[in-house]
């Protein structure tokens, strides 16, 4: 058991003030760490202690491993969370930041670095019981061995970067005639994207949903879950919309998976938060990838579970048992987050600048994620995700009424944002029914003149 005192929190925006309020729930002194173009963001103001790292370019502050270390050190900080991104799913990171006796709020080095090489994930879930897509067991070789590869599984197959994840380096090959080319184009892309020309195959699934388990571990063998996240609704590769739980999901279903997914977390001694994406599609669960960090969407299994998923990673990292059993975690009612982007939200144009005007909805089961404040400037240098509002209901019809309301009353001026598309998702008679697959936003927003989008 290692009380923490201080908390460095190596990140910015609204997961940097996320991660301060449940430190000060704790007892727990923050320490924030800023670019030159952060100095007045609101995780900044708020933290007990600020400190800079460097200039705008997160390769030269969010990213720079020597200058956070430093500012643990000077601060006195026992402990650094990493929230997601900039270098939450770096296992060196991790390590370094064990060496120096500091306790890393994450999983063990180890898991990090097996989930962040895709073939060793899905050996590694193979192995551990989890359902495969099929595909290549571990990397396809050559040309030959994908060709044998992709007549026993039957096209279309999709090749994918080792390094890769997250949609990055991926090639869908529809007929044999384009394998040499594909394979070889994959390759090259992903030797100069990642450094590693490793690919694999796998069966390309048509039209699935993308569904993901949270789970925690204590690193000592035991682990639950909190049941599955529906996101499906992604646009190039970034989730708009995520909703708990999934609308195809019944109880029975998430408690069989969610067991299975327990178990391969006990199995391997997991420790932290992680996230085990599949793809679902006819009624059968396909592992693809593992995500290592406490995610954006965490919110909407919050809602629905009443549990603190910061608090726990940071109890965790102190050593403390996970602070409920699998039979205690209940599920209840329906949450959405909507991600808000200072984006055009036809264009999806990027829209920094100053904030002239903000006033965030409120009322009950209406929460707001965002370091927004009325004076402040979105820097153009980082993700443009300003807020994120989070709506419950007890039911998902229920919630929807509440998230089209709480819509209505978001204020924010200077920057546009995409407010709007998610107005227009809201009243969508086939997002009302929870009839969509990963496809579906994408072509929604191509139909989207219809909408009234495109008239702002
Ligand atoms: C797939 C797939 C179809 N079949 N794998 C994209 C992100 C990465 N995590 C995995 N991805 C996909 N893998 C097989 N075998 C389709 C996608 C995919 C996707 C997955 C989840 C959410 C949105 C997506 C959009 C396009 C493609």
């Amino acid at each position: 058991m290692a009380r923490i005192r201080k908390l460095l929190i190596a990140n910015r925006g609204e997961i940097a003030l996320r991660i301060h309020r449940a430190c000060h729930e704790m007892g727990i002194a923050t320490v924030a760490v800023h670019s030159t173009a952060d100095a007045e963001a609101m995780h900044v103001r708020l933290a007990d202690q600020a400190i800079c790292i460097g200039p705008p370019a997160a390769a030269d502050s969010y990213l720079n491993i020597p200058n956070i270390i430093s500012a643990a050190e000077i601060s006195g900080a026992d402990a650094i969370h990493p929230g997601y991104g900039f270098l939450s799913e770096n296992a060196r990171f991790a390590e370094i930041v064990e060496s120096h006796g500091l306790i890393f709020v994450g999983p063990k080095p180890e898991h990090i670095r097996t989930m962040g090489d895709k073939v060793e994930a899905k050996r590694t879930a193979g192995a551990l019981g989890l359902p495969l897509v099929p595909g290549s067991d571990g990397a396809v070789s050559d040309l030959a061995d994908a060709r044998r590869i992709a007549d026993e599984i039957g096209y279309p197959v999709i090749i994918k970067a080792a390094s890769g994840g997250g949609g990055r380096g991926m090639k869908v090959c529809a007929s044999k005639d384009q394998l040499q080319t594909l394979i070889a184009q994959a390759g090259t892309e992903a030797k100069a994207a990642f450094g590693d020309a490793t690919v694999y195959m796998e069966k390309y699934l048509g039209n699935p949903r993308h569904i993901e388990f949270q789970i925690f571990g204590d690193g000592q063998g035991t682990a639950l879950h909190l049941g599955e996240r529906d996101c499906s609704l992604q646009r190039r590769h970034q989730k708009v919309l995520e909703e708990a739980p999934s609308p195809v999901i019944t109880p029975a279903e998430r408690e069989r998976m969610g067991g299975v997914v327990a178990q391969a977390m006990a199995d391997m001694g997991y420790r932290g938060a992680g996230t085990i994406e599949f793809l679902w599609e006819a009624g059968n669960f396909y592992f693809i990838e593992m995500n290592t960090r406490l995610q954006v969407e965490h919110p909407v299994t919050e809602m629905i579970t009443g549990i603190d998923l910061v608090r726990e990673q940071i109890r965790i990292a102190e050593g403390e048992p996970l602070s409920v059993r699998q039979d205690e975690v209940a599920f209840a009612g329906h949450a959405i987050e909507c991600r808000i982007n200072a984006e055009d939200p036809r264009t999806f144009a990027p829209s920094p600048g100053l904030v002239k005007q903000y006033h965030a909805p409120g009322g009950l089961h209406v929460r707001v994620d965002s370091g927004l404040y009325a004076g402040y400037r979105v820097p153009p240098f980082y993700d443009s995700m300003i807020a994120k509002l989070i709506v419950y209901g007890s039911t998902r019809a229920l919630c929807l009424a509440r998230l089209r309301r709480a819509l209505e009353e978001f204020v924010i001026e200077g920057p546009v944002t995409t407010i709007p598309l998610h107005q227009a998702l809201v009243d969508d008679p086939e997002f009302q029914a929870g009839d969509y697959t990963i496809k579906w936003l994408e072509e929604w927003l191509a139909r989207a003149g219809g909408t009234g989008l495109s008239r702002g």
